[in-house]
């Protein structure tokens, strides 16, 4: 039967104030004079919420009515940043919402800056799975996304004496407008116990098989997101999941004699949820995070079957209603858990639950770093999952036994693939499973992909070269273009129209706008704006003075000696050295100012050395008469997708300085690239893409190539002789090594001096010559404005590419095989 549907709120002013005082009175309980800011807040967000629910509705409805093919993302992480803007604009809202606040003598700027962004993820990996879901829903594309709602996302960083300290981040304090708890869809996930072999029918009929036998329970409570596309009608779902005690703990509750236990259960089930694992390319091998991610992924599958398949749907089909995007191996675990339900509870032999199991799935890999690769001890993976890691031994034989077949007796080999590492011990390789299981295997630019099929996944793309594809990654230009660029947009929607929001290869267009002097002037009145903006913001937010008319050059990401960060220091402090010096005198220097943002994995001790040593250096720099008048360091703690959002359109360098070979993608880089900053960079992740369709003469390319450094780490890599032979090098470690950054105590950084000069393991000091000269081609450039913004011009124009919503096209061509939903 059909379903009323809701309808929308009135979509005018008056209408939009009348849904808002309605919210303020009814749901907040308060009236206009004595709401406080976060009670406005919290009305106004759920007034935008009614102006999308009855497109939610439809969405859902129709997508369990017509049960299209669709894609769930398995993702621990989705960094989301703030919603209301992003709603607001979805459902055009945006001037009715600012002119019916202004009517009530409220600011819609003030009211923005209240909203707490939920934090739930780390940097590129959970950003991209919001850009990604912000893409299907945009596409139209039936599409939902899993993941973990917890209760505390990345830590907020401070900074005491220039040194991070994390503090928990209480995202959900002020309530969380955007979120819908649904209890009675909750799913129960067992973990531990034994598993135990039973024979099942009788005679030739007798099948041997095996149960699970659990050891305890949790609850997971779905927590619905909305997922708005852009103006057309669509809203898909993000569903979240939050661990709770199972209820035979509220019996307990009653024995109060046992009330003391009983909260430990409680307490123990609820961890589970309760924080996002600070690490980003290190997996911890800690119990509590292999939890989390059966926890989700268990939730998920259980959710799928039961709530978005229609009842009695033959599981042999599953693989025509869905594709499980596994977002780098932390939800690879649901591999052997769908082999599980297939099997031991829905019956089906096992070589069936195969066949559907390794249709359902497909992997996208992330990192090139073999630390990064996860590894769960079997010792681990056996008491939390007993039945699982016999599944993984099962396909683990099967599997091997494919490879002995296709190359015999192989013995090195077969070691080498097998999903179980018998060194340093014993311990499942889930990236070897999820390339197993998955009927694709995905990087996430063109070289990263290709070095997986090269060298860390080789031997499984000469077995299955098909399995392997690429996808270069995007970001959604609605959130860091058309929200964060204001003033860019309205330029670019002068100029070509507004297509382009949602068909970014449009900006093409742009390009003969580079050659008009007029546009130019305009372009550079955006950015000089964009600069002001975020000089306010880091007054207010940090208390930190920045001049307004420098040259921005910016460095934003994670902290991660690959990444390079002290690589843009030495460059600082060499520019520092040779003006204090007197080698430089101020007037011939391009004035700039070096913006920093990173965290740094709290156990990561060499990361946080180095953000010390930067926040010590920026200290002495803009402290000193002389340097500080052209040269200044900002180094704004917690940065966050809020501040990307002014920083990014306002910068004119770009920072993408990882060593060649170690930045599987980068989205930063596209960024910056689309709000019109230039890049100086390696050959490494998608800079490679992003300077063959920009051109060489608007990007700064410096470095070592990938096999240049391989054929360095290869013979023996020595960076004590860059040092011997580099007098400009030498006198910049020397100043580090003498204390000239710590008050003359020359112990203070002596970890990163020795660590650079005895180890040295992204080849800073190899590439540091050649970054300087790239640096000094960017201050000639810069001093030429009109060829300068040219450049940018160029670069916004020819950046199309990397939309999010192309990244998804190729998914869905090369991987998914599925559609957007007509209406
Ligand atoms: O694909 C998104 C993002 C890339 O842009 C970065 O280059 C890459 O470092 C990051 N990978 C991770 C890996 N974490 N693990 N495992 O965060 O993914």
């Amino acid at each position: 039967t059909d379903t009323p549907l809701i309808t929308s709120p009135e979509h005018s002013v008056e209408g939009f104030v009348r849904e808002f005082l309605r919210e303020l009175n009814f749901t907040q309980g308060t009236v206009l004079e004595r709401a406080s800011t976060n009670d406005t807040y919290l009305a106004l967000a759920r007034t935008v919420r009614h102006y999308l629910m009855a497109r939610w509705m439809e969405t859902t409805t129709a997508h369990y009515r017509r049960q299209p093919k669709a894609v769930a993302y398995l993702s621990a992480e989705f960094l989301l940043g703030r919603q209301l803007d992003n709603a607001l604009l979805a459902a055009d809202l945006e001037e009715i919402a600012a002119e019916a606040m202004a009517s009530l003598g409220l600011d819609l700027d003030e009211l923005r800056q209240a909203e707490v962004e939920p934090g739930l993820g780390n940097g590129g990996l959970g950003r991209l799975a919001a850009c990604f879901i912000d893409s299907l829903a945009t596409m139209s594309v039936p599409a939902i996304g899993y993941g973990i709602r917890y209760e505390y996302g990345i830590f907020r960083q401070t900074f005491v004496d220039g040194r991070q300290v994390e503090e928990p981040d209480h995202w959900l304090d002020n309530g969380s407008p955007w979120e819908f708890a649904h209890p009675e869809h909750e799913v129960t996930v067992s973990f531990g116990g034994h598993t135990e072999k039973y024979t099942e029918g009788e005679g030739d009929d007798a099948v041997e098989r095996s149960r699970w036998v659990p050891g305890w329970q949790v609850l997971g409570v779905p927590y619905n997101y909305m997922v708005p596309g852009y103006r057309n009608g669509r809203v898909n779902t993000l569903r979240l999941w939050s661990a709770r005690a199972t209820h035979a703990f509220d019996l307990k509750i009653f024995n109060y004699g046992d009330y003391a236990e009983a909260v430990r259960a409680q307490t123990f089930a609820e961890n589970i949820s309760k924080v996002l694992y600070p690490e980003d390319s290190t997996p911890q091998g800690k119990e509590l995070r292999l939890q989390q991610q059966y926890f989700f992924v268990a939730c998920s599958l259980r959710d799928f079957i039961d709530q978005l398949l229609p009842e009695g749907f033959d599981l042999h089909r599953l693989h025509e209603r869905i594709c499980f995007q596994l977002n780098d191996t932390h939800p690879v675990i649901a591999v052997p858990e769908l082999m599980r339900i297939l099997v031991d509870e829905q019956g089906f032999a096992w070589e069936e639950a195969w066949e559907v199991t390794r249709r359902c799935f497909a992997y996208t890999c992330h990192t090139l770093l073999p630390e990064a690769l996860e590894v769960w001890p079997v010792e681990l993976l056996g008491r939390l999952l007993p039945r699982h890691l016999e599944i993984i031994y099962r396909i683990n034989d099967e599997f091997l036994d494919e490879v002995r077949a296709t190359y015999g007796d192989d013995e090195l080999l077969v070691r080498r693939m097998s999903i179980i590492a018998e060194h340093p011990f014993r311990a499942v390789r889930m990236a070897h499973l999820a390339t197993v299981a998955g009927t694709r295997v995905n990087g996430v630019a063109e070289l990263h992909s290709q070095l997986l099929r090269d060298k860390v996944l080789a031997d499984f793309a000469r077995l299955w070269p098909e399995k392997f594809t690429n996808v270069t990654n995007g970001v959604t230009p609605r959130r860091f273009v058309r929200l964060a660029n204001p003033g860019l947009s309205a330029l670019v929607t002068e100029a070509i129209g507004d297509g382009w929001v949602t068909d970014l290869d449009r900006l093409r267009e742009l390009e003969p706008f580079a050659d008009d002097p007029e546009f130019r002037r305009r372009f550079r009145d955006v950015k000089a704006a964009n600069k002001q903006r975020l000089v306010e913001l880091l007054e207010r937010r940090d208390g930190i003075e920045i001049p307004t008319d420098t040259m921005l050059d910016v460095m934003v990401k994670r902290l991660h000696e690959y990444k390079r960060q002290t690589l843009k220091i030495l460059h600082v402090i060499s520019l520092y050295d040779r003006i204090v010096s007197g080698e430089l005198d101020v007037a011939e220097v391009v004035p700039r100012t070096v913006v920093f943002g990173a965290k740094a994995a709290p156990g990561y001790v060499m990361a946080k050395e180095i953000i010390a040593l930067i926040n010590h250096v920026g200290a002495v720099v803009n402290s000193h008469p002389v340097a500080s008048q052209v040269l200044r360091v900002a180094f704004p703690a917690n940065y966050d997708v809020t501040v990307a959002e002014t920083l990014i359109p306002a910068a004119d360098l770009s920072e993408q300085i990882s060593l060649a070979g170690k930045e599987a993608s980068g989205t930063g880089n596209m960024k910056f690239a689309l709000n019109g900053a230039l890049t100086i960079g390696t050959d490494d992740g998608a800079n490679v893409e992003i300077r063959q369709l920009v051109g060489d003469d608007n990007f700064f390319l410096f470095g070592l190539t990938e096999p240049e450094a391989a054929a360095i780490a290869e013979t023996g890599y020595r960076p004590s002789a860059y040092y011997e032979e580099n007098p400009v090098l030498r006198r910049a470690l020397d100043l580090v090594a003498r204390g000239e950054f710590s008050g003359g105590d020359r112990s203070v950084f002596e970890p990163v001096v020795s660590n650079l000069l005895g180890e040295d393991r992204f080849m800073v000091l190899a590439d540091f010559q050649a970054y300087l000269d790239a640096q000094d081609r960017v201050e000639a450039a810069y001093r030429d404005p009109e060829a300068w913004s040219r450049s940018a011009v160029l670069n916004v124009a020819r950046s199309g590419f990397f939309s999010s919503d192309r990244s998804m096209r190729d998914y869905l061509d090369r991987i998914w095989h599925a559609e957007p939903l007509a209406d």
